[in-house]
């Protein structure tokens, strides 16, 4: 899949047989009926052996099932949710544009209301599962206002005249998901496609990408995890100086270091995806300072995830020395994948930007 940068349909295909791609959502909307807890246990595990099929997985579930079952109309769940929780339609989440990354509230794409339908124009770039969707969240100004007033959230089939495909691109890493970019050319989509309200597209993104950036952590837990392994196993096979690696303490801090960081990870991660199953699946009977804090945790998750993936990624190639440079090692396609965790579904920098003004704004 690395190799080729090859979509991997019959791994999707199978793990929707098996329930993963519903895993948090209610078995009445065709899901597993687990928690946020089982849910991140799936993402640890898928994790831990493919960042490319986390990716996919944490696209469609973490920010589009979410968007549909914290949002959608009983309606829209029956006709949109039901086949993404089987695994029957893949969800992208169309948010970024070129010019609106981590400023997400300034995207361009304008929906202009014509009688009973909406007519969508705009670009938007990194759709991941862009290329094999079968349905499309996407974000656009409905209203004149600055910033985040005034978005809006549609929910696009793919079959729809005017939605075209761009280029893809040619990624470093997590190469088994597809990135392109998309075309709204006047998409006209029907009024009872509007997600969660005329305005309120902002708080559908943001509420997505909690839990994108709660099941992005427990990903990166598998990760580390898997980077430890190799570097166990490794370091007691390399025989140097007469005795393996291992026995030098040299190696076994660095093993140390990231067994610390794995270990507080683990918790965090599970802690936070607690709070995120009590909290429940309708953000609008929560308190507003309950979904601030989570907010907050998601974000120290995410950032304290991917820095712990990284961090263990890079300990265990320097551990594998140029056994671990090769194209033929788990570490090295494991190094690649690793780095986007810092970039996509929010920076490092944007996490930390939302943990200290929390933090300032009120309280620790
Ligand atoms: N859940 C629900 N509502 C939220 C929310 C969340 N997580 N975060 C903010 N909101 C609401 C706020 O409550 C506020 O509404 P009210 O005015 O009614 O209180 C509104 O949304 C605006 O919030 P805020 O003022 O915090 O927005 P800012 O523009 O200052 O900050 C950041 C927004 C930078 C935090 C946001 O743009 C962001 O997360 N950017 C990164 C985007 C990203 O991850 N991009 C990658 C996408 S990968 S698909």
């Amino acid at each position: 899949m690395d190799r080729n940068a090859t979509f991997p349909a019959a791994v999707i295909q199978k793990m929707g047989r098996a329930g993963y791609m519903g895993a948090y959502v209610p078995e009445k909307y065709g899901g597993a009926g687990l928690g946020k807890v089982e849910y991140c246990i799936l993402m640890e595990e898928v994790g831990r052996v493919d960042a490319s099929v986390g990716t996919i997985l944490g696209a469609h579930s973490s920010l589009g099932s979410s968007a549909l079952l914290y949002y959608g109309s009983e309606e829209q769940k029956r006709k949109y949710l039901v086949p993404a929780a089987r695994g029957e339609k893949l969800i992208s989440f169309n948010l970024s544009e070129p010019g609106a990354g981590s400023d997400a509230s300034s995207i361009q794409t304008r929906a202009v209301k014509e009688g009973d339908v909406y007519r969508i124009t705009g670009s938007k770039m990194w759709a991941t599962n862009g290329k094999e969707a079968g349905l499309y969240i996407v974000f656009a100004k409905t209203g004149n206002g600055e910033g985040a007033e005034g978005m809006t959230a549609f929910i696009v089939e793919r079959e729809t005249d005017g939605l075209r495909l761009g280029r893809e691109e040619e990624k470093m890493g997590i190469r088994g998901s597809s990135t392109v970019q998309m075309f709204y050319d006047g998409v006209r989509v029907p009024e009872e496609n509007v997600l969660g309200g005329i305005g309120n597209g902002f708080r559908v993104a943001m509420s997505s990408l909690d839990v994108g950036r709660i099941s992005l952590s427990a990903s990166s837990l598998g990760t580390s995890e898997r980077a430890i392994e190799l570097a166990l196993e490794h370091s007691r096979k390399r025989v140097q100086f007469g005795r393996p690696i291992a026995e030098q303490q040299a190696i076994q801090f660095k093993l140390a270091d990231m067994g610390m960081r794995t270990l507080s990870l683990r918790y965090l991660v599970y802690m936070v995806a607690s709070m995120a199953e009590k909290l429940g699946i309708d953000p609008r009977k929560w308190m507003k300072s309950e979904r601030q804090l989570l907010t907050r945790n998601a974000a120290i998750a995410k950032v304290a995830g991917s820095e712990t993936a990284s961090f263990c990624v890079d300990e265990s190639l320097q551990i594998h020395g140029g056994s671990g440079f090769v194209k033929s090692s788990e570490i090295e396609r494991m190094y690649r994948d690793a780095r986007i965790s810092e970039i996509y579904e929010g920076t490092s920098e944007i996490q930390r930007m939302i943990i200290g003004r929390d933090m300032v704004q009120r309280g620790w």
